[in-house]
């Protein structure tokens, strides 16, 4: 009599076949190409490097399946055996900063079902500009900074990886500032000293640059206010002045008018007169 239930075999088929399906998955390929190719470009001939039949292709069903994404980067031309590009696949979006960027693509065909898995390493592009935060920085010094001081300026961020990245920074020359650039903390350093009473207001122009070819830049302007410091004192329009009045001149009478100025911004250039050592009588 033939048992049509359970079969104390099954389970144990079950079982080798699944051995057997794991046995299908075979080694890893991989294969490095750049991001942003156009579509439809062939990346590898996977008939070729996996020693499929071409005349096959169709039959077996062969496809691509992608872990964990429902984007389908690329496709495999039945009629080729192109493993090809399907979509922009856009490195920054897919990884970020990180340093290495792999997609894994399961090629699947069936009957006999055989799997390979394939790794696509995602190389990057130069495809983005360093970037400040803004157009302009505006800075306020006062005139009495020291040679020496620093002033921190935020930094340049390039969406892009490794040389592809931020490389270096160059500041227009002026007479004031120099750069100074380490592990990525930019800043002005002053040089040489500022005077408000000669130049109130200085623009320097920053550029980031990263170390991709073609290289790309970016660029902010610095605007720097010079703020006053008291570092003048009031000076008379003469250094002596004579006058000469009759002896009978009533009080009140104007001997003279004297005048001083002050180079010097607000209250540092106010200007108060007084007189000294003049005794009583005189
Ligand atoms: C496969 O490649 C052939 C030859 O390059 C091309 O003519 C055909 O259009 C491709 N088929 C698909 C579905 O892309
Ligand atoms: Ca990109
Ligand atoms: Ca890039
Ligand atoms: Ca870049
Ligand atoms: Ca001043």
């Amino acid at each position: 009599m033939r048992d049509k239930g359970f079969s104390p075999l099954r389970p144990l088929f079950f079982f080798a076949s699944f051995i057997v399906t794991l046995h299908l998955v075979n080694g890893d390929l991989s294969y490095s190409i750049p991001e942003e190719m156009k579509r439809e470009s062939v990346i590898e001939n996977l008939a070729k490097d996996l020693g499929l039949d071409l005349r096959t292709l169709s039959s077996r069903k062969a496809r691509v399946d992608f872990e964990g994404t429902r984007k389908r980067y690329c496709d495999i031309n039945l009629s080729t055996g192109d493993l090809i590009t399907s979509e922009r696949i856009d490195r920054e979006s897919l990884c970020g900063k990180k340093p290495s960027c792999v997609v894994a693509v399961d090629l699947v065909l069936e009957n006999p079902l055989e799997l390979h898995r394939l790794s696509l390493h995602i190389q990057d592009v130069n495809d983005n500009s360093p970037k400040f935060k803004e157009n302009l920085i505006e800075m306020e010094i006062r005139e009495s900074a020291e040679k020496g001081n620093r002033f921190s300026i935020e930094e340049a961020h390039d969406a892009d990886i490794g040389q592809n990245a931020v490389q270096r920074y160059s500041l227009e020359k002026n007479d004031n500032f120099i750069l100074a650039v380490d592990s990525n903390k930019v800043e002005l350093v002053l040089e040489n000293k500022l005077d408000r009473e000669k130049q109130k207001e200085i623009n320097l122009l920053l550029t980031a640059l990263d170390g991709g070819s073609p290289q790309r830049s970016g660029t902010v302007v610095i605007h720097v206010t010079v703020l006053d410091a008291n570092d003048n004192a009031p000076v008379f329009s003469q250094a002596v002045y004579e006058a000469s009045l009759p002896e009978n001149s009533p009080p009140d009478t104007i001997v003279i008018t004297v005048s001083a100025t002050d180079a010097d911004e607000g209250v540092n250039g106010d200007v108060t007169y007084d007189l000294s050592h003049v005794s009583d009588d005189d």
